[in-house]
């Protein structure tokens, strides 16, 4: 169900969305072909708290606002796609959950292979126009996702043992 968003949960997006910016565009690796950062870490805070639409469109917004204020390339909407699907998947992971090794492991799978390895090597290779089989979008690519995956899954992991996100919860839907 989709819940309006009142303004303690705009304002709590929008601290969110500052950060997804600042840890992908400014704190972040980005090369032509790669990135690499702890953008994750508030998008999962995200989706457990406001769940899989509202954490898809505060990914979308994210990704027009990182654009806007500090391009690095030209705009190509398939990473806008990407924004949302990533998000949703967070939201469906977490939102109102436990985080436990499973879910971690989980999702940090599903976004490597459907967002990592399937649509960012489309979408590479049609913006650049680089055939799909260039070692330019793989080699990164898969030493990234060799390293990412456990690192990621490890950070998923503490943070649910560290956020009180049980009080956010409650926070959140009854006030
Ligand atoms: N267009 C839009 N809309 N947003 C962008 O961020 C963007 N960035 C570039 C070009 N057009 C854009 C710059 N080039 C990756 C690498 C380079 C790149 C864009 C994306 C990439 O590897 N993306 C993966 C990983 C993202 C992550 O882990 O943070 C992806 O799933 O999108």
């Amino acid at each position: 169900m989709k819940k309006k968003l009142d303004a303690r949960s705009i304002t709590t997006m929008a601290l969110l969305i500052a950060m997804m910016v600042t840890l992908s565009r400014v704190l972040g690796i980005e090369t032509q072909f790669l990135k690499v950062s702890f953008t994750f870490v508030p998008e999962i805070i995200m989706g457990m708290l406001f769940g899989p639409f509202w954490t898809g469109i505060g990914m979308v917004v994210a990704d027009f606002v990182g654009m806007a204020l500090l391009p690095k390339a030209p705009y190509f909407i398939g990473f806008t796609l990407n924004a949302f699907i990533t998000g949703t998947i967070y939201g469906f992971f977490f939102y109102k959950k436990e985080i436990t090794w499973k879910n971690s492991i989980q999702s940090v799978l599903l976004i490597t292979i459907l967002i990592n390895l399937i649509l960012t090597p489309l979408w590479l290779s049609i913006m650049y126009n680089v055939p799909l089989d260039s070692w330019i979008i793989w080699a990164p690519r898969l030493i990234k996702a060799v390293v990412w995956v456990p690192v990621q899954s490890i950070i998923t992991y503490f943070l649910g043992t560290v956020l009180p996100y049980k009080r956010w919860v409650t926070h959140f839907n009854t006030h």
